[in-house]
Order: C-alpha cells, then structure tokens, then sequence
C-alpha cells in the first residue's frame, strides 16, 4: 500500500477573516456540477426516447450499457429468483433497514388541517399522494440496493398507488439490474422493474414508451408524475430538463460529507468517515471544519494510515486530494457553524463537546449526524433516515427525499350562502379595483333575489 502525503488535502485558513454570506460562499471549496457540458447529450437522448421508444433504449442500452435488449422491463422469475438467492445476511439487513425507514416516514405522513371562518365556512389543505413514479436506483462504481429502499418507502408511506423502478442493466447479468437490486424491489413488494440507465431511464419515465402495434402492452412504459433518485451527471441533467413535464426532487450530485470537529474529537474516526464517503467517487468531497490545529493535523495523519489500507484507495485518495476536499481552520465553534451553514452539505457531522446544542443551529444542511456513535454510513443504510439528499449547496433551499416529494395538497374551499354573504362585498370591491367586474358579477349573481 502506497502512502499519500496528506498534505496534498489543501487547509483553507479562515481564521482572522471575517468573510460575509456570500464572500464565505465563493471561498468554500466546491465542484461545479456542469450541465452544460451534459445538456446537449441528454437533449439528443431524450428526443430519441421521444421519437423512437424501444428501439432508442435498445441502442441506448447497447451504446453505454453493452447490452442486448429489446424491452426493459424485468420478468417477474427474474425478480423472484433475485430475492430467493439473496444472502440470509444481506436480507435481515434490507430488512432492518425497510423497518426502520418505515417507522420514519410513517411519522412524516401529514394531517390534513381545516381553517373555520364565520357563518359555518371552511378551507381545507388535503394531502394527496401522485398517481405514479418513477425511482431510479444507480449502478455505476457501485450497485445500491439501499437506494431503492430510500426511494420506496417514502412513497409507499405517502400512498403511491403506482411505483416503477430503473436501474442500469448489467452485462454479467445477462442484461438485468443487478440482482439485489431486484431482491430489494421485491421485499418492498415493486414489481415493475425495469432495465434501464442515464438519462434516457428518466426520459422514459417522464414521456412513458409505448410498445409497438402487436406487442404486449403490458410491456409499455406509463408515463410518471414524479422521477426520484440519485444519479451521475447524466441523470441529474435530465432529470432538470424533465422537471416541470413531471416532478424530481432534489439534484443528488457527487456525495459530500463535511465535519465540525473540535480539539476533543477523534481524529480516526474523523478520518474513517471522510474516507467512508470518498469512497464513492473520485468527485466525492469531504470537507473537515475545525477550530484546532492539532486536530487538523491528527487527522492528516490518520488519513495517510488508514487511506493506505482502505480498499478502494485509489478513488478515495483522489477524492480527498481534489480541489473540492479541504480542511478548514476557523476561530472557534461559532464560526465552523456559520462556514457549516453557508457550505450546506449533504451531510454534516458534529463531533464536538455538547454536539446536540451545536445541531441545533444548523440552518442549511440534507441531514445532520450528531455526535461520534452517529456516522454518515449508519445514515447511509440503517438509520431511519434517507440517504437520498441534497448535494451542491443546494441545502440552502431543498430537502432530502420524504414523504412529502409524493404528496400534493389540494386547497378545498366549502361556503355556505351566509358565509359567503359576510365577504360578497369585498370580493366585488377588490374584483372592480382590479378592472375585472365579471368576478364581482360572480359573487353579486347569488344576492340579487334577495335585492328585488
Ligand atoms: N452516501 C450516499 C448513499 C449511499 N451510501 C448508498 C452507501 N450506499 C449518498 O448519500
Ligand atoms: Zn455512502
């Protein structure tokens, strides 16, 4: 094993500075997802999806996935077989996993709330769920079996009657989702699977596909409400250029994990979480936020031992040493709260004295781990809690996947004659102030027996 000089993980010094909002914002280290670069390839691929159906996603698969395939979706055997092969070990963790996200998105299902106003009036805010989704699970460096649980629960929890699944198809699979991937869907009782990757899995999602004339129609593709899920670039950049044709959540770029540490925390298990998330990608940021030299450099040393050992070092190493990694050094605990704030990772440990008290004033982050038992990789699978959150900053105004990504609210509105009659009066006035007399008329309509 090779062993990394980890000074070559950049320390930004903020101490001294005193950097506003957005002085702070350009100076914290961050990839740029680039969708421009993607935007005109996915464009090409979505047209073609659009134009052509099957036989787009079967050029498609075969360009990029090396694979034969002339529909996507899976054969029920396939996914039977999946889970009755799965591991015994791998299934009681599904499941624990299923379990404990249940129970939290259980918790998250709104009540509806109904408003009284005089004379017997109401209005209503009534939580329905979408018809249909679409989720996408990823394939790529790794397979996430957790990832289709992430997305699932939630929308079961919110009452989609509806869910399809898509993930990449593999070539040692003989064209399948990898088969835990499978056995997952099956657990959480998704049938629909399909075989399918990039952004022409959420093209196929958004516009449906439709099999040709003679072909079981069953094989088709229905068209979504909402398209969920992580993905490469590729898929972050369609899912942008379907959003508004249907729903998405949140833009899940490459993952990020920053750290608010002080002198007292322990620098290997600061290390082990930064590489925990490095491990993903090559783009991968990890970002450590501290107030104590020492510790900083106590950390540096952990990574060169542990970074040797770590299985996917190479990845790793690249990860923490790119421009987007970094330790930064501040002036106290108050100040690694504003730097955690303006940065707005997608997850935030906090490994200091009283850590709950420091999570407390955490404003913009996807999801906060509290104190040295709470890594980011017990989030990852086994916490109750999504893994599926906003990455790139985009904390500052997006949330991570819940129950509410599948839910819309209706507004009900129920007068009775007396109630509207309290407020007939404004409506005209307000409706005349506005030079559109025929919305007064509309009001008025209902009294005028009453005047003659
Ligand atoms: N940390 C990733 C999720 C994941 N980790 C899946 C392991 N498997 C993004 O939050
Ligand atoms: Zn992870």
């Amino acid at each position: 094993a090779s062993t990394v000089p980890f000074s070559a993980l950049d320390t930004l010094d903020l101490r001294g500075t005193r950097l506003d909002h957005a002085g702070l914002k350009a100076t914290l280290p961050r990839a740029e997802l680039n969708f421009a670069t993607a935007a005109e390839a996915v464009e090409t691929i979505i047209a073609s999806v659009r134009a052509e159906g099957f036989a787009a996603l079967a050029a498609l698969a075969k360009r990029f996935d090396g694979v034969e395939q002339e529909y996507t979706r899976v054969p029920a055997e396939a996914i039977d077989a999946a889970l009755e092969n799965l591991d015994p070990a791998i299934r009681a963790g599904l499941e624990e996993s299923i379990s404990r996200a249940r129970d939290f998105s259980a918790a998250q299902v709104p009540g509806d709330t109904t408003t009284s106003y005089p004379q017997g009036a109401t209005v209503t805010q009534r939580w329905v769920p979408v018809r249909r989704v679409g989720l996408y699970v990823p394939g790529g460096l790794a397979v996430y079996p957790s990832s289709v649980i992430m997305n699932a629960v939630p929308a079961l929890a919110a009452g989609v009657g509806s869910l399809a699944l898509a993930s990449p198809p593999q070539k040692e699979f003989g064209g399948l989702p990898h088969p835990t991937i499978l056995a997952a869907a099956k657990l959480l009782g998704v049938t629909e699977v399909h075989a399918m990757g990039g952004a022409q899995a959420i093209a196929a999602f958004a516009y449906g596909v439709q099999v040709p004339e003679g072909a079981d129609p069953a094989l088709s593709i229905e068209p979504v409400d909402v398209v969920t899920g992580p993905g490469n670039l590729f898929v972050a950049t369609a899912k942008r250029l379907v959003k508004g044709v249907v729903g998405i959540d949140a833009e899940a770029g490459p993952t990020e994990i920053a750290i608010i540490a002080d002198a007292a925390a322990n620098p290997a298990y600061i290390a082990a979480d930064m590489i925990s998330q490095a491990e993903h990608a090559p783009d991968s940021a990890a970002v450590l936020i501290t107030d104590s030299t020492e510790l900083a450099t106590a950390v540096r040393g952990a990574l060169e031992i542990q970074t040797g050992t770590t299985k996917h070092s190479e990845r790793v190493i690249t990860a923490l040493t790119g421009t987007q990694s970094a330790i930064i050094l501040v002036d106290g605990i108050d100040e690694a709260v504003r730097v955690a704030n303006v940065y707005a990772a997608e997850h935030l440990e906090i490994l200091t004295v009283e850590p709950a008290s420091v999570a407390a004033r955490i404003t913009s982050a996807g999801a906060v781990f509290v104190g040295e038992n709470s890594p980011v990789s017990l989030g990852d699978y086994c916490a109750g809690s999504n893994h599926v959150l906003p990455t790139s900053g985009t904390a500052a105004f997006a949330s991570g996947l819940n129950v509410n990504t599948f839910l819309k609210a209706i507004q009900v509105i129920d007068y009775p004659r007396a109630a509207l009659s309290e407020v007939a009066g404004h409506v005209i006035t307000l409706a005349n102030a506005e030079d559109l007399p025929a919305h007064g008329d509309a009001v008025a309509i209902r009294f005028a027996a009453d005047d003659a």
